[in-house]
Formats: C-alpha cells, structure tokens, sequence
C-alpha cells in the first residue's frame, strides 16, 4: 500500500481515465471477438474464445479496481479546481487502501490464458503444444506470485528483492517464446510467420513496461508520481496485451483458415467483398 498518498486534481483525474480507458477497451475487445468467432475455422475458435475471456476478467477486475480507487481517494478542499486558484487534491483515506491486489489476481489468470491463447492459435502437435505450456504456465504464475509482495512494499529494497526474483522466470518466459516457439515458426504459412513474429515483438514490448512500470520507485520517480506513472503504465500495457493481442490472433486465425481451407476462403470472400481476401479482417 503506498501509505498515505496526495494526489493532485490532474492526477487524480489522469488515474482515474486510465483506468476507464482499460475497462471500456477490455469490453470492446470482449464484444468484438465473440462477434466474430465464426469467421474462422472451428479449430482455431477455442483462441478466440479464450482471448475473450481473458479481456472479460480483465474488464471485470478493471471495474473493481476503478472502484477501489474512487473508495480510497476522498477530494479535500471544497472549491472547484483551478476556479479560486486553489487546486483541489485527492488524499487516500486511513483505513480504506487503494487495492492492488486486484491487478496481481487479474495477471494471475490472464498471463498464463494469453500464453494459452498463442499457442493454441498455431494448432501445433499435441505433444509440441502441451511441453510449450508446462514450461511457460508455472514460469508465468511464479513471476507473478512473486512480484506481489515488492508490489506493496514500500521499501526500495524489499521492492527490488522481489523483483529481481521475479524477473528469473520472466526472462525464462522470454527465452521459450523466443527459441522454442521460434521452432514451430517455421512450418507456419509466410503471412502466418510474419504476424508471429509481430505477435512476439508486441510480447516483447508491451511485457516490458511491466516490469519498468514496477520499477518507478527505484528510478528515483517518488510517491504520488510513482504511483500514477504505475497505474497508467499497467493499464496501457493491458490494453495492448490483452485488446491489440487478442486482434493480432484474431488476424492470425483468419489467415490461417483461409490457408488451411480453400473453401472457407472463397466463401468468406465473397461475403466480404471489400476485403478481398488478402488481407484477413
Ligand atoms: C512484475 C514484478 C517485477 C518484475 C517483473 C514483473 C512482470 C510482470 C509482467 C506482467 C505481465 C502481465 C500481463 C498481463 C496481461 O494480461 C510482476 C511487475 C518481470 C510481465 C501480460
């Protein structure tokens, strides 16, 4: 818990629209991949649907820690911003702490349901798919088991402890999806290759700021700016692991079913004439 924390109007006002900006992109993307789970192949749906629940927990955990931030942060100072001259701020209130925990239980679920959901896209080998995921699952859960407790610390050095454990299987998590994963690349149609090789690189980037965002606080970035800079940094980072991953393997599935049966292609071309079919949308 960050302790007693001040936040000013803008920072108040910039936590709470990331965090709105996070639901309302969760239930969009919820929404959109259940409508159009039928425009692939049967066998590439349980990706979909799988990245639809993982948007639908997180637009669930969005709404609790939203709430949780509203709850804990009373306004002091009765005047309206910036009217008088007088900035009205944001304090949290003794005994009702701003819930982090939330975040942590939503990764807990979600990290290793997106692992799940790039596999499964790539329909590999039964044998092939479930070593990939008893490598990556217990990796995925232990990074974030771990990252908790410096998550709620308040001191540096406990904060950075923790996270320097939880980087191991973070790093370890990098290293299957780069070399083991890169394997299976290669008997992937050329578009299909392409856009793993675009799905990996949003990985890469977008779980990087995870462990930047978490870092504020020993970067010498204190207090109320610590805090607002982790919140919108998470929340951002969700939105494009959770919302843009979710359409990359929408495209991806697309692509595949079209390669995989000719048919379905045609079909799906001429019910959407304007794609043409090249590109999947
Ligand atoms: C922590 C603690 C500090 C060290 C590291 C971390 C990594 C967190 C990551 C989280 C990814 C979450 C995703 C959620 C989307 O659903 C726990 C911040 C390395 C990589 C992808």
């Amino acid at each position: 818990m960050p302790g007693v924390l001040e936040l000013s109007f803008g920072q108040y006002q910039t936590v709470y629209n990331s965090l709105s900006f996070a639901l309302a992109s969760m239930l969009a993307t919820f929404v959109f991949l259940l409508v159009v789970m039928q425009r692939v192949l049967p066998r590439y749906r349980q990706a979909l649907a799988v990245s639809a629940i993982v948007c639908l927990i997180a637009a669930y955990h969005y709404w609790r820690i939203f709430n949780s931030f509203t709850d804990a942060y009373v306004a002091v100072g009765d005047g309206t911003p910036a009217m008088d001259g007088v900035e009205q701020s944001y304090v949290l209130v003794n005994g009702e702490g701003f819930n982090e925990g939330y975040r942590y239980i939503d990764w807990l679920l979600t990290v290793p349901l997106l692992l799940f959901e790039a596999i499964a896209v790539l329909a590999l080998a039964r044998m092939v798919r479930r070593n990939l995921m008893m490598k990556l699952i217990p990796a995925a859960f232990l990074m974030i088991a771990l990252g908790y407790p410096g998550e709620i610390s308040t001191d540096n050095m406990t904060r950075g402890i923790w996270g320097a454990l939880s980087s191991i299987p973070f790093l370890y998590i990098l290293y299957v999806l780069w070399v083991e994963l890169g394997k299976s690349m290669v008997t992937q149609p050329e578009q299909v290759r392409k856009d793993l090789n675009g799905l990996r690189l949003l990985l890469l980037a977008t779980w990087g700021v995870y462990p930047i965002a978490y870092l504020l606080p020993q970067l010498g970035i204190d207090g109320a700016d610590s805090f607002v800079g982790r919140q919108v940094g998470y929340s951002i980072a969700d939105v494009l692991a959770k919302c843009l991953f979710g359409l990359l393997i929408y495209k991806i599935a697309r692509e595949k079913s079209f390669a995989d049966d000719d048919a379905f292609a045609v079909q799906e071309i001429k019910e959407a004439p304007s794609s043409a079919g090249k590109t999947a949308s």
